[in-house]
């Protein structure tokens, strides 16, 4: 297991020396977030950002994320550009030593909340989702409640460019089933396979968060069937899974220990996403640390189970709380990721031959 944090280069406010300072990091999870997705990510823009992690002795093996163009999701005959360009993507990344991609395939939107700070008695703030909230918001609604929770701070998808297109977008997908939007995948993935073989670099597909169709839109990643109709559909292990255990978490009829061993025996997850969630009520939950008897998430089962199948790709703490004051972008504060990635450590460690803790 490599433990990772997840940084957000020219956006984030926590310095690298800090994320260094976490015991046993071996890397960061980096990105760019100035290239206009579905454009080509240069290599002018790759090189200072891994140089810059690498110098503060943390590699970027891992990406998170290329963002998919919606006209590769909806099936346009124009994705062929983007598809291009994401295969070019891939070779400059490869380049610099990045070995997993790690995407998702949600229409218009990454993950939806319907608070970015969601009080916990402990007085700390958390990311939470009520679902008849989220059932009936309008996008002036959202917007209010996200800069009340977190002032300049948006979702990703709800960004003010992107929210003039809006109406456009939700038409184009009136008309995309979820079979569609699968074979769209299938597609994406088949025709960019070539290029992750040349190149060694594994794709990494993040769950639908939350598990489950938000606003009308087509989710295909939400439980095991899914996983394995995706798996078995293109069978090569670039073909692989982000297991985030708090997106799969959300819904109560999925079963995390027996989903991950599925992936596991077939050597399926390049990475992994280890939050802890509580749920409130059918369709809603909150974030909580990632310790495991805080939420319902078997975090120390999951961390045997990959010890068992002795995991040797890429972990790193989710969401955390926002604890002890610190001010930064929601789920996304040092401090209690640095807890959170100090006691999967630990359990990983405890397991270890010849280490008693
Ligand atoms: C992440 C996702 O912050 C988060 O919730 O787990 O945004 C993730 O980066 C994307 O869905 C992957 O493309
Ligand atoms: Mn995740």
């Amino acid at each position: 297991m490599k433990m990772t944090l997840r940084w957000f280069y020219t956006a984030d406010t926590i310095p690298l020396q800090y994320m260094k300072q976490v015991p046993g990091i071996s890397g960061v999870v980096g990105a760019l977030y100035d290239v206009p997705v579905g454009d080509v990510w240069e290599k002018e823009k790759i090189e200072p950002m891994i140089k810059k992690a690498k110098c503060a002795g943390l590699p970027v093996e891992v990406i998170e994320s290329v963002n998919i163009h919606e006209e590769i999701k909806l099936g346009l005959p124009t994705r062929e550009v983007y598809i291009d360009n994401y295969k070019q993507t891939i070779k400059n990344l490869a380049e610099y030593g990045v070995k997993v991609i790690c995407y998702n395939f949600m229409p218009i939107f990454d993950w939806t909340r319907s608070s970015l700070a969601f009080p916990l008695e402990d007085g700390s703030t958390v990311l939470s989702y009520e679902r008849d909230f989220i059932d009936g918001v309008t996008p002036d609604e959202m917007i209010k409640r996200m800069k009340d929770d977190s002032g300049s701070y948006q979702m990703p998808g709800w960004e003010a460019e992107r929210l003039a297109d809006i109406e456009q977008l939700f038409k184009q997908y009136e008309t995309v089933t979820e079979t569609d939007l699968f074979h769209h995948l299938v597609y994406f993935l088949e025709s960019i396979m070539p290029t992750l073989k040349e190149t060694g670099i594994k794709m990494a597909i993040h769950p639908d968060d939350p598990p489950w169709s938000v606003f009308g839109l087509p989710r295909i990643l939400k439980n095991k069937q899914d996983i394995e109709r995706l798996l078995e559909a293109v069978p090569e292990k670039e073909n692989g899974v982000t297991f985030c255990t708090g997106s799969l978490g959300a819904r109560q009829d999925n079963d995390l220990l027996d989903i991950a061993e599925y992936c596991l025996k077939q050597d399926r997850i390049p990475f992994v996403h280890i939050r802890n969630i509580i749920h409130t009520g059918e369709g809603n939950f909150h974030e909580v640390s990632h310790y495991d008897k805080s939420g319902s998430v078997d975090v120390v089962g999951l961390i045997k189970l990959l010890h068992q199948y002795q995991y040797d790709g890429y972990v790193r703490p989710d969401h955390g709380r926002m604890i002890w004051g610190e001010e930064a972008r929601p789920g996304y504060g040092l401090y209690d990721r640095a807890l959170g990635a100090m006691y999967m450590t630990g359990i990983w460690d405890s397991l270890e031959e010849g280490k008693t803790c």
